[in-house]
């Protein structure tokens, strides 16, 4: 049974598209459509942004902790709507049930975290040089801010935008993964049945390239906030320049994990599995290179393809399943795409799977075997650019220094991990490698929404989310002198 959605606009429920219609097909059985939805373009974002900049001047003045209360409902919503929306989100972009639970857990998460900001949102109060003079500094919104989401998280990654742009008294639209939007249009229903005023939330499916591309060209969008490929990142950046818009990316990833000679071996190989493989290895955080010292290398390896060939593969939705299927057929293609180019250009050797799954029940998604390539010299293609896949590199280093050598000879720089016993060796990591996050004897992937996440190079442009950090991206610092001597006072002269 599919459904029919419809876009949220100006406080209406919009049934039609100026684009015509996109569907929503499940990825572990395409048989099933799970929505029809309407695509919007410039002519819809139009209209939202026009309800959103006319609803900003009286949300801005709704005393945030009240906002912020708004949010913790919502955040109750989720709670109690979780099974169902994670069964959803699994129906719809295919990670398995216990992920997409996760996914919901971290909207849940960020909904305490940032209706908690509500009552903080702390600016400095500080010394003035002349007498009888206060001197502070406060958080003030700014605006219309348009929130440009990727379908790998469809319920995490669009709260950690919209959740701390509404408590800092910013108004939004919104435009979701043309693959997810079935997603987005509960998180919405729960927005508004939380008490969001209905102009200051508005929801626009469609393209990048038309409704995507419309939100970051209209003048009346202060900020854009935008998750998904370094190469879009790139144009969006390009264009928001134009308007001198603020605009935050979180991009894309070629995380590694290394290993070394003295580390838990059993526990570096769950994480492995788990950072590879985990949501068929598609998050910006996936360990898509594995740097193993010479010492363990081999038996490593060994133990590695065992464990990765048993993974359980299918339909996420059925229990016992481990790894789901690539979001749709052009992402297959991708991952198919670098298998050759690992084979072919890069010469290095698969060791394990490298192709489509098609039998039996398989035939009816985008299934793909977990894959490893071994003797991947950093330089690759395999080991540079990013996959987005089931697909996992494995370098082999003789010490640490070539470890983060090898870590660090990528043009991103967003998640890291390395297993040691050998705490100046952690401490030296943690120091020398160059990523926004590094996990110390735990995966790439699992961070958590009270610390900052983003990273450096072409990962991002500076900007972090989650944590009090995202609160950069929604506000702008005002600055306030109060005089009160009476009495014109002339700073830096009348010292
Ligand atoms: C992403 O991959 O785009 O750290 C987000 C993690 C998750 C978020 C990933 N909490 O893996």
């Amino acid at each position: 049974m599919s459904d029919q959605y419809r876009n949220f606009i100006a406080g209406r429920w919009v049934n039609t598209g100026t684009q015509g219609t996109l569907t929503n097909i499940n990825p572990a059985d395409t048989r099933e459509m799970v929505g029809v939805f309407p695509a919007g373009g410039a002519e819809e974002v139009g209209e939202a942004v026009a309800a959103a900049k006319d609803e900003y001047p009286k949300w801005r003045l709704v005393p945030a902790p009240r906002r912020a209360d708004i949010i913790k409902r919502a955040g109750e919503l989720l709670v109690q709507h979780k099974e169902e929306l994670a069964r959803l989100m699994t129906r719809e972009m295919g990670k398995i049930i216990v992920e997409t639970r996760g996914d919901v857990q971290e909207g849940i998460d960020t909904a305490w975290y940032a209706s908690g900001e509500g009552r903080r949102l702390f600016g400095d109060t500080v010394p003035c040089e002349l007498p009888d003079k206060f001197g502070m500094s406060a958080r003030m919104p700014v605006g219309v801010c348009g929130m440009i989401t990727p379908w790998n998280f469809p319920m995490a990654i669009p709260t950690w935008k919209i959740f701390p742009a509404l408590v800092c008294g910013n108004t939004v639209v919104f435009k979701p993964a043309s693959d997810t939007p079935a997603t987005a249009v509960k998180l919405v229903e729960i927005l508004l049945e939380a008490g969001v005023p209905p102009k200051a939330i508005n929801l626009v499916c469609g393209s990048g390239g038309k409704a995507g591309d419309a939100i970051v060209d209209h003048p009346d969008v202060a900020v854009v906030s935008f998750t998904g490929s370094s190469e879009v990142g790139r144009k969006i950046a390009a264009r928001g320049g134009e308007h001198l818009k603020r605009v935050s990316l979180e991009l894309g990833g070629k995380n590694a994990q290394i290993v070394m000679d003295d580390a838990d071996l059993e526990l570096a190989l769950e994480g492995a599995l788990w950072g590879a493989f985990g949501t068929t290895g598609q998050r910006c955080t996936a360990t898509s290179r594995l740097i193993l010292q010479d010492g363990i290398h081999d038996k490593f390896v060994n133990a590695l393809i065992d464990r990765a060939r048993k993974l359980r593969v299918g339909n996420g939705l059925d229990s016992g399943i481990e790894m789901g299927p690539c979001i749709n057929k052009a992402q297959r293609e991708t991952v198919k795409s670098y298998v050759d180019i690992g084979i072919n250009e890069d010469r290095a050797t698969l060791a394990l799977g490298g192709h489509e799954l098609t039998q039996g029940d398989y035939a009816l998604g985008w299934f793909f075997e977990p894959t490893i390539f071994i003797d991947v010299k950093s330089g690759m293609r395999i080991a540079q650019e990013e996959i987005f896949g089931p697909v996992l590199s494995v370098i082999r280093v003789k010490d640490f220094d070539e470890a983060v050598r090898v870590m660090n000879n990528t043009m991103y720089g967003l998640s890291s991990s390395i297993y040691t016993r050998d705490v100046n060796m952690a401490f030296r990591a943690m120091r020398d490698i160059e990523a926004g996050i590094t996990y110390i004897n735990g995966p790439t992937i699992g961070a958590e929404v009270q610390l900052p996440f983003g990273g450096v190079k072409a990962t991002g442009n500076g900007h972090r989310e989650a944590s009090h950090t995202v609160l950069d991206t929604f506000t702008e610092w005002k600055s306030i002198y109060v005089d009160f001597s009476g009495k014109l006072q002339r700073a830096q002269i009348d010292t």
